[in-house]
């Protein structure tokens, strides 16, 4: 009996946090196609939710909706939330600003395609801040030179979370990793250590045969495609 079912594109972009998340702890899941759920069933699941991803764990009999919310369950379900108030607290700020980068580099759902001045204020701005937000966080709280995590001493759902925005995005967009170096370089050594788990580097591995350098898909990812001439 597996654990899970996971319900998303043939993407990594929001999926590859749940994805991650779910190798590193060794829970069992079947990938659906989004298109199960989305948009004709969308409100005749238990606990509906406008967009994939969803989640349906086996054991409750439930689905989820809402990537945080999904993230904040597993973290619950499997530890990894920091046990302090402060820190727990952040874990879920962590988990909400990762989707908001997830919205703005995506320019709100793709309202509007990114051209050559729209990308470089915003990459030079607060994509920019975004990643300082990170380090500076980091910093704050863990990350040293060589090790530590974001919130502490032991790795949580922040940290997962984190390397899946930014692993993701590097990996789609290698020009960003010089972006990375420059306003996070505790966040990009984040990254290599967290991908370089062991079931974390195997799943990266299988599922980037199929995804190749995909991201978000759709328009929105051509546009970012052309502005970053890749
Ligand atoms: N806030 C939602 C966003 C969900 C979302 O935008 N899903 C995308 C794929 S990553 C989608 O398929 N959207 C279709 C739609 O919104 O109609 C979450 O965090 O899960």
């Amino acid at each position: 009996m597996l654990d899970y079912k996971l319900y998303y594109w043939d993407l990594p972009f929001r999926g590859v946090f749940i994805e991650m998340f779910l190798a590193d702890v060794g829970a069992s899941y079947a990938l659906h196609d989004a298109s199960e759920i989305y948009p004709e069933r969308s409100l005749k699941i238990e606990n509906p939710g406008m967009a994939p991803p969803y989640l349906y764990d086996w054991k409750s009999k439930k689905y989820f909706a809402q990537l945080p919310a999904i993230m904040m369950h597993l973290a619950r379900e499997y530890d990894y939330l920091p046990k302090r108030a402060e820190t727990h607290t952040l874990a879920l700020k962590i988990l909400l600003d990762c989707n908001d980068v997830l919205l703005e580099i995506t320019n709100y759902h793709g309202m509007v395609m990114w051209n050559k001045n729209s990308w470089d204020e915003f990459r030079n701005g607060r994509l920019a801040d975004w990643m300082e937000i990170f380090e500076k966080t980091g910093l704050e709280h863990g990350l040293k030179a060589g090790g530590g995590y974001l919130l502490g001493t032991t790795i949580s759902v922040a940290d997962i979370a984190t390397a899946a925005l930014f692993g993701t995005m590097v990996y789609a967009f290698p020009v960003l990793e010089e972006d990375l170096q420059e306003n996070a370089p505790h966040i990009a050594q984040l990254v290599k250590h967290v991908e370089a788990r062991k079931p974390i580097q195997a799943m990266l591995e299988r599922r980037r045969v199929v995804w190749e350098r995909g991201y978000c898909g759709g328009q929105i990812e051509s546009s970012l495609r052309k502005v970053l001439g890749q």
